[in-house]
């Protein structure tokens, strides 16, 4: 299959050297950088020595790039995001400089096989989940589309946790990624800021007498060190910035404190800079409400915006022209706070007048927004806010008296309604709401589909749009097809290939003349194979990890993502059981072979979360081995859940879970990965799955359960769960299993309390959808046995994705929110 790899591009950039070439370079690279003889050198060792022979080709584009970008004056996106879940790189690179082969052939003639290191290179997991891979798509794709961008964020010493299941509970492990080096980023000491913390405010007469002037004189200050990663995009055609903060003290250790002996002290310092580029929070929604997370979100935000100002006067010489030349893009409101520091480096540090300084930054920033969960929007008790941005306080409240203002003059809003517009909540405590700030300092808000920007404008932000009516709008997720099918998937990739040429490479939407070999039964076999060679990848690997068998000809059905309860795993396991007892009470019937995988992380506080992870094993261990099943149904959960795991699950997959209560998924990106790669969808009418079905057609997608409307009517008319239990036999039976311990004999309560919020609230709707969702997966199943039907909707899934690449995204955002002509 490598042979027929199709990185490769028609018209490289870059000339591709030859494979001896690159060879002589990867052993040169290995003994005058790394010290190392190829005689002894590990399979780490080559695989630095291959990025590093790589990347200094990039570094002449990245080069290239920045000096074009320096000497047209073009305007920069810059986007701000707190998580950037990139994955691995290498392949990244090499694929999308055409170099894949090449380097194959040159690690081959030494003995070393690409593959094999490859999977060597660790998973950079600076992010939880959507959020996150959304940044690092996009980094991608404005890349891709020759936009001038940097992204500014974190370099966690520890991302994303390792997952481990032991005896089915997940536990928590560091990851250390840096560990062995990082060959990718390169840091900048020339380019460190100093951020402030804590303090006090003077308030002086300016020179001239005619204003006043406010001083902030921080208690505290580390310095933030930038390190750089070179972004690739496809075809080499541009390289971008990955601009990740870290923390470092300005003294390394206090010499008067630690010559009075006070040895902790003496490094106090040194470690309160370090804790803010340590650890990422491990969880998407709940705000851990940490001090260290604010502190987090003020350093890099407030990094990030030295740089860009610095940047702009460097060349401008003034900040006027700043919404000229500027774009900044809030990635949620993790950044938010930045709002406020630009106000206050445009008003106290460079002069310029309120009026004047919130248009600049009204004009200069946008935001997105990714979730309505109402414990995912993030406030900041006001206490804690002020004590640690004592002058940024003051902003919020200068900003939240304009507002208030324009809302009064509008005439309306009533009490109540202003109550909700304004930046400070009164309830019991009073907290700065960092939505708000982030609407009211951007002229753009969007949200990530057209259904979560219509709930935005009905709810969490219904006044505030009221009040600025052409503010919200939508633009729809997509994905980099780059990493999502050329690379993850070679086998279709070199399928469409050779059936439709190569033009798909470079514009996605031409993957669409596959639609008509729906239709040919010659291609759709083809299509079935490479999907089986996907499936027994998959199965080695299960084999190899979890001692699991599973059958490739099974129905393989697969739910990877956070674990939450409104992404209702559960319901997907509690079917699982309802199956298991109709094919033990069945045998007769013509049961479809299924292998149900799980995937993902809870939060490590998210104590129901963590009780579906452990559910899902218990669940898996009874089923697995009873005999009575004669392998008609498995259940696996695939541990420790990320990027590279993903790359390897989705091309092997049949169908893709997505089901979450409609109205609360945002968007979802996973549900486009695995379209793109085959899979046929059961989901609800949510996020991106109402685009999704209008895209690929009603006839290729399993859309089953309540609407969003019907959602919120049922909370609001008294839903009952229990009367609803209690008339769904196979639900009842099913529940009744899992509270009774039937797959918890070893403590028989575990899921009493799991399943008696069901019967009591079912806030999520378990209930409620069950039915809906079972019957579909039967005639899921119905689909599956008439083979040439499920693969010709299969193919036409692919087909008709082309729409969810995140060059459509950004191409989107590029002309409607940041003005960048491209
Ligand atoms: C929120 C919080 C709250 C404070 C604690 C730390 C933390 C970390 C992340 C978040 C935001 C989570 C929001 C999120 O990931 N949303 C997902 O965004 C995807 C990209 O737009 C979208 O596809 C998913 O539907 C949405 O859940």
């Amino acid at each position: 299959m490598s042979s027929a790899t199709p990185s490769e591009p028609l018209k490289p950039p870059l000339e591709i050297p030859d494979p001896a070439t690159l060879a002589a370079e990867i052993v040169k690279a290995l003994k005058y950088r790394d010290g190392k003889d190829a005689a002894v050198a590990t399979k780490d060792d080559w695989l630095t020595a291959s990025i590093q022979v790589v990347r200094d080709r990039i570094i002449d584009g990245w080069i290239a790039s920045t000096k074009q970008d320096d000497d047209s004056g073009a305007k920069r996106v810059y986007y701000l995001s707190l998580e950037f879940l990139i994955g691995r790189l290498m392949r990244d690179a090499f694929s999308n400089l055409g170099f894949m082969e090449a380097m194959r052939a040159a690690l081959g003639s030494l003995g070393v096989e690409l593959d094999e290191i490859a999977t060597l290179e660790p998973d950079a997991a600076l992010g939880n989940g959507g959020l996150g891979r959304l940044a690092a798509c996009f980094m991608e794709s404005m890349a891709t589309v020759d936009l001038p961008a940097h992204g500014y964020g974190i370099r966690y010493v520890n991302g994303m946790f390792r997952q481990e299941i032991s005896d089915g509970w997940q536990v928590e492990l560091p990851e250390t990624w840096l560990d062995h080096g990082n060959p990718w980023e390169f840091e900048r000491r020339e380019r460190s800021s100093e951020i402030g913390f804590g303090g006090s405010v003077d308030a002086i007469v300016s020179a001239d007498g005619q204003r006043e002037q406010h001083v902030w004189k921080p208690q505290e200050r580390v310095l933030a060190v930038a390190y750089d990663t070179p972004v690739v995009g496809w075809r080499g055609s541009r390289v971008n910035t990955l601009r990740l903060w870290s923390g470092m003290p300005i003294d390394p250790i206090l010499l008067e404190a630690f010559n009075a002996g006070d040895h902790i002290g003496a490094l106090r310092e040194s470690n309160r800079a370090d804790a803010l580029s340590r650890v990422l929070y491990p969880a998407d929604s709940s705000p851990a409400g940490q001090e260290l997370r604010l502190r987090q979100e003020y350093f890099f935000s407030a990094a990030s915006l030295q740089d860009i100002v610095r940047r702009h006067i460097s060349r401008y010489g003034e900040l006027r022209s700043l919404p000229d030349k500027a774009a900044i893009h809030l990635n949620d409101t993790h950044p938010a706070v930045a709002v406020a520091e630009l106000m206050r480096l445009l008003m106290d540090v460079h002069g310029i007048d309120f009026d004047a300084a919130w248009d600049i930054t009204k004009r200069t920033f946008a935001y997105t927004n990714h979730t309505l969960l109402p414990e995912a929007l993030e406030s900041w008790p006001v206490p804690l806010f002020e004590r640690l941005l004592p002058r940024h306080m003051q902003i919020v409240y200068a900003i939240n008296a304009q507002v208030l203002l324009e809302a009064r003059m509008s005439g309306q809003f009533d009490d109540c309604q202003i109550s909700r517009i304004s930046l400070i909540e009164e309830n019991s405590e009073r907290r700065v709401r960092m939505g708000n700030l982030a609407f009211v300092g951007s002229h753009s808000v969007n949200g990530v589909s057209a259904l979560h920007t219509q709930l935005m404008k009905e709810t969490v932000f219904a006044d505030l749009h009221r009040l600025y009516p052409t503010r919200v709008n939508n633009k729809t997720n997509g994905i980099t097809p780059r990493r999502w099918l050329l690379q993850c998937n070679p086998g279709l990739t070199a399928l469409a290939r050779e059936a439709i040429g190569d033009r798909f490479f470079d514009d996605i939407d031409a993957l669409r003349e596959l639609d008509r070999l729906a239709e040919d039964a010659a291609f759709r076999e083809k299509f079935a194979a490479v999907k089986r060679a996907n499936k027994e990848r998959l199965a080695a690997l299960v084999a190899t990890r979890l001692g699991v068998r599973l059958d490739p000809s099974a129905l393989f059905d697969i739910q990877i993502k956070r674990i939450h309860e409104y992404k209702r795993q559960l319901l997907n396991i509690i079917e699982a059981v309802a199956l298991y007892d109709q094919i033990r009470s069945h045998p007769e019937r013509d049961w479809t072979a299924r292998v149900k995988f799980f995937g993902g992380k809870a939060a490590p506080g998210y104590h129901n979360a963590k009780l579906i992870i452990k559910l899902a094993n218990d669940v898996a261990k009874v089923i697995n081995r009873d005999p009575s099943v004669r392998g008609l149904l498995k259940v696996v959960f695939v541990p420790n859940y990320n990027v590279s795991l993903a790359e390897m699950m989705i091309p092997a997959a049949d169908l893709s879970e997505q089901i979450s209560t409609a109205g609360m998924e945002a968007s979802g990106t996973g549900n486009m990965k695995f379209a793109l790669n085959g899979a046929l969808t059961i989901g609800t009418l949510d996020g991106a799955n109402v685009e999704i079905s209008e895209h690929v057609g009603d006839d290729n997608i399993f859309i089953f359960g309540l609407t969003a409307d019907e959602v919120t009517q049922r909370r609001s008319s008294g839903y009952n769960p229990r009367a609803l239990i209690e008339n769904t036999p196979e639900l009842a039976q099913a529940l009744a299993a899992i509270s009774s311990g039937v797959f918890s004999p070893d403590d028989p309560a575990r899921y009493r309390d799991l399943v008696s919020d069901l019967y009591d609230r079912d806030w999520f709707m378990v209930a409620a959808d069950f039915d809906a969702y079972a019957a579909t997966q039967r005639s899921v199943d119905a689909v599956w046995n008439d083979s040439p039907d499920w693969y010709a909707k299969a193919i036409r899934n692919v087909a008709r994705m082309g729409w969810f690449s995140s060059d459509r995204t950004i191409r989107e955002y590029a002309n409607d929110i940041w003005n960048v002509p491209l």
